[in-house]
């Protein structure tokens, strides 16, 4: 078996953004673009040495190229042994649930999560640690440094095994296990859920639609409830992985997961509708007539957690991403436990989570997870969904209602702009800073400023500080308008306006959430004067 020392050169700009290295697919395709990547992950995670390495994608075009060439560098690196999805699928949470469960040294996801695939389209990667978890910055940073001076990588001679059947392969000195993609994610999934109670759910003639977008998520989906849950056939639709993702954009939002809401917007309406994103740790939930925020969805969860088997005992604490509304913090003040308010991006609240301190996380970012993987997990999230349905047989839109009832509702509104001209991006965003001293106490008709900052997060537990997390903008009233600059896109700039409002009054719970909201959106146009800086009247994406 030979190995190769090959000569590079580094390539400008491979710093991981919010969740690992994202970049159009041609930038992948350059000769050594991934490998130098690779390398830098292998020179920086000595770990990984002997160790076994869990590899797996959301099956998104240059997927089974990429599985192939970390495959050839993981022999020359000498990993003892990497666990891999057949055919290179694996779920970000699948991966994470792997990690674990084998104590793997670290795992390497291939995804651009929601961005479109295909070859004009987006492909990522991204190394998780021995919890299971995205890297945490200073391990992301130290890979970053590397690809500024990396001058060779190593390889091995020989192709890569067909990894299209599970089983034991071998290549040089490395060990190969091909594994059925969803085998062990859907065992734990057993493990924390009622599955008795979900099974008699469907059997009474529950009806859901779960959107796979074309996505990683159809099989999982497809054997968890079709197969195990008693779902009829056909309640996981979109359910074949595509490399192109059927030249959608797997993005399970109102504006993207079109099909399904205009489904659940129909006549007859099925009980339930789902989504998720490109490598299955998004999620969407929808009701007949009921859109369920991502921060209203780790409320309600959180709330009723111990409806659900895993979760009997009560919950530790809950996280939320700054910008994700304070739905949650209602919760927890009722529960009596702590909730943490962490910067966006998953990778911040795997240290709460290996701390005991928290048991539920989420973000704003259709993102929910616990303390059962250190990723995100849309299965889970509809699953514990469908156990809370299940053990209280109400309709989401009555769920909802009571919810709000009991803790008040935080009206709450995502608005992106994005492929903004960065520079512009930029100035806006600079400009927003530049007034953040001036701000508090300032008046904008009934409302009177009483915070202005950049968010900045002290970690309670490795003390590291992030800063420069987005701009936070509150009222005397507890709303709250926040601006930051997406870490994900791969084209331009996105700029996100997080526009939140509590209302406590059992009168107005049920107005719809844009006019509810109305005069914060003008607001935020006022205060960073977005039409006037980039030129757009209207946001790309409302959620
Ligand atoms: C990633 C991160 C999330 C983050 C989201 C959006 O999710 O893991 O924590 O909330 O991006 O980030 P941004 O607002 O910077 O675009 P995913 O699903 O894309 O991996």
């Amino acid at each position: 078996m030979g190995v190769a020392d090959r000569k590079t050169s580094p390539f400008e700009g491979q710093q991981p953004g919010t969740s690992g290295l994202r970049k159009k697919v041609t930038v992948f395709q350059q000769p050594n673009y991934l490998e130098n990547f690779v390398q830098a992950i292998f020179d920086s995670a000595p770990e990984l040495k002997g160790a076994l390495l869990v590899v797996g994608g959301d099956g998104r075009f240059h997927n089974e190229q990429a599985v192939a060439t970390i495959l050839r560098m993981a022999a020359a690196n000498n990993v003892a042994k990497v666990m891999v999805g057949r055919k290179g699928l694996l779920s970000t949470p699948a991966v994470s649930c792997l990690i674990r469960k084998y104590q793997a040294a670290g795992g390497i996801v291939l995804s651009a999560s929601h961005n479109p695939g295909g070859p004009d389209g987006d492909f990522g990667i991204k190394f998780n640690i021995a919890n299971g978890g995205p890297a945490p910055t200073s391990v992301t940073e130290a890979i970053f440094q590397r690809t500024k001076t990396i001058s060779r990588y190593r390889i091995v001679d020989e192709d890569a095994p067909d990894i299209s059947t599970p089983g034991s392969y071998r290549l040089g000195n490395l060990d190969i296990e091909v594994v059925d993609p969803v085998a062990d994610y859907a065992e734990l999934m057993e493990r924390i859920f009622d599955f008795t109670a979900i099974r008699a759910l469907f059997a009474g003639g529950f009806r859901m639609v779960f959107d796979g977008m074309h996505a990683i998520t159809g099989p999982y989906a497809r054997e968890i409830l079709e197969n195990r849950l008693g779902a009829p056939a056909g309640t996981v639709i979109n359910g074949e992985p595509l490399p192109d993702f059927g030249q959608g954009h797997p993005d399970p939002n109102l504006v993207y997961a079109a099909e399904l809401v205009a489904l659940m917007r129909g006549e007859n309406p099925p009980d339930l509708g789902a989504a998720s994103d490109g490598d299955g740790d998004r999620n969407m939930i929808l009701g007949p007539g009921a859109f369920v925020t991502p921060s209203d969805s780790l409320a309600v969860l959180a709330a009723n957690a111990t409806l659900v088997p895993g979760y009997r005992q009560g919950i530790k604490g809950i996280a939320r991403s700054m910008p994700t509304s304070g739905a949650a913090d209602r919760v927890a003040e009722h529960l009596g436990i702590p909730c943490y308010e962490t910067p966006t991006g998953w990778k911040f609240f795997g240290n709460l989570l290996d701390a005991g301190k928290v048991t539920m996380c989420g973000e704003e970012s259709f993102g929910t997870g616990s303390d059962h993987v250190r990723e995100k997990d849309g299965v889970w999230a509809v699953l514990f969904w469908l156990n809370i349905l299940a053990a209280r047989r109400q309709p989401v839109a009555g769920l909802l209602a009571d919810h709000w009832t009991q803790y008040g509702r935080n009206y709450y509104s995502r608005h992106d702009y994005e492929g903004l001209d960065t520079i512009a991006a930029s100035r806006l965003m600079l400009r927003l800073k530049g007034e953040l001293p001036g701000l508090p106490g300032k008046s904008f008709g009934r409302r009177k400023v009483t915070l202005a900052d950049d968010f900045s997060y002290l970690d309670p537990i490795d003390h590291s500080t992030t800063t420069g997390q987005g701009i936070r903008v509150r009222f005397d009233d507890g709303s709250r308008i926040v601006f930051r600059l997406s870490g994900t896109g791969t084209e331009g700039a996105t700029l996100r306006v997080y526009i939140e409002r509590y209302e406590a009054d059992p009168d107005k719970l049920g107005q719809d959430t844009q006019e509810a909201l109305a005069d914060l959106i003008a607001l935020a146009d006022n205060i960073a004067g977005i039409r006037s800086i980039t030129g757009r009247e209207t946001p790309t994406v409302i959620t």
